[in-house]
């Protein structure tokens, strides 16, 4: 890919193979593309050869745009990349590749930093001896879970496989190495198994201005069950999954995938004719949603929009769309 009416402005292949990586899902979960995208755009910029620094700018912009094209839900994947670019700064092309060195340490520090802050939060949620019911997997969920844990609370886990790609496996292998006793269900068995939770834990991908929650397939249908029977809902989300484009009223898109992820190609012949979807995440409406977790406290979703006003001001911008 290249820049329109730009000579030989490529990205390195460290950007290809990192892209390549998040859209086959080889890297996943929202804060783990984010820090692997920062990642790229650090390599690009520590192995540019640009001679000028409109050129280094021009790199980047492509290397930001090859990775955003991956997938398209997650919002870390674009914030990760406006911490970075607004940190970009200087007048020679050493400085500026220094800046984004500099800027992507910080963002992956704040990374690591905010989980930890956010996984205290959630914890306090948690009470001894508390069963927790799990869809998806989510490493901000699971850091509420090892810092319950330390405290020495004792969790129990139901975990749903989380179809198609059977997320809860991973979910259920790290809860394991917390040596907390786990219960694999399937998808459907969730209600039956509602009755024996305290709380409902997920994690999120976008949350948006209004407090919807955009996560895993499946989470809404549960988010509803879960209402139903009075079982909180919590929802484990560092800020970097707040989308600042829902402010001024971009919708979030949601990825639909292959269908070969739903069903064997054998299979699908078998059948006959059908139509196979696959929707990636959904959308759970504030009003199934008790709380939301971040490093900045725990928030009813819909007062999440005015942290999200102090952290984004009313504006999102777009630095990797082309300069006239
Ligand atoms: P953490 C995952 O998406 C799950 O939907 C999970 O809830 C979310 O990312 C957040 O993950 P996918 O990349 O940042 O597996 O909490 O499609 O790890």
């Amino acid at each position: 890919m290249k820049e329109r009416g730009t000579a030989d402005v490529e990205v390195h292949p460290a950007v290809e193979e990192t892209a390549h990586q998040i859209a086959e899902m080889e890297v996943r979960g929202a804060a783990k593309i984010a820090e692997t995208a920062a990642s790229a755009l650090k390599q690009q910029a520590e192995a540019s050869t640009a001679t000028t620094a409109e050129t280094f700018e021009q790199e980047m912009r492509l290397a930001a745009r090859v990775l955003l094209d991956t997938r398209p839900t997650a919002v870390s994947l674009p914030n990760s990349l406006r911490y970075i670019f607004r940190r970009i700064d200087g007048e020679s092309v050493d400085e500026l590749r220094e800046s984004v060195i500099t800027g992507t340490r910080a963002f992956q520090n704040q990374l690591a930093s905010a989980q930890e802050e956010l996984g205290g939060i959630g914890a306090n949620r948690l009470q001894d001896g508390d069963t927790v019911l799990f869809h998806c997997h989510s490493t901000d969920v699971l850091s509420c879970v090892a810092a319950a844990r330390e405290q020495g609370k004792s969790i129990r886990a139901i975990v749903k496989e989380t179809r198609p790609r059977n997320q809860g496996y991973i979910t259920a292998r790290e809860l394991r190495e917390l040596d907390v006793p786990v219960t694999l269900i399937v998808d459907g068995a969730a209600g039956r198994y509602l009755e024996e939770a305290d709380h409902v834990f997920v994690g999120a991908d976008s949350v948006t201005a209004d407090g919807a929650v955009v996560n895993k397939i499946g989470t809404r249908p549960l988010a509803v069950s879960a209402r139903e029977r009075d079982t909180p809902v919590v929802v484990a989300a560092q800020t970097v999954k707040l989308d600042p484009t829902t402010l001024s009223g971009h919708a979030v898109e949601i990825e639909m995938r292959e269908e070969s992820e739903v069903i064997a190609a054998d299979d699908r012949e078998d059948i006959g004719d059908i139509a196979v979807e696959n929707p990636a995440f959904d959308v759970t409406p504030p009003r199934y949603v008790d709380a939301i977790v971040t490093e900045r406290g725990q928030f009813p979703p819909e007062s999440i929009v005015f942290l999200m006003r102090e952290l984004f001001g009313t504006q999102s911008d777009q630095p990797w769309e082309q300069q006239e």
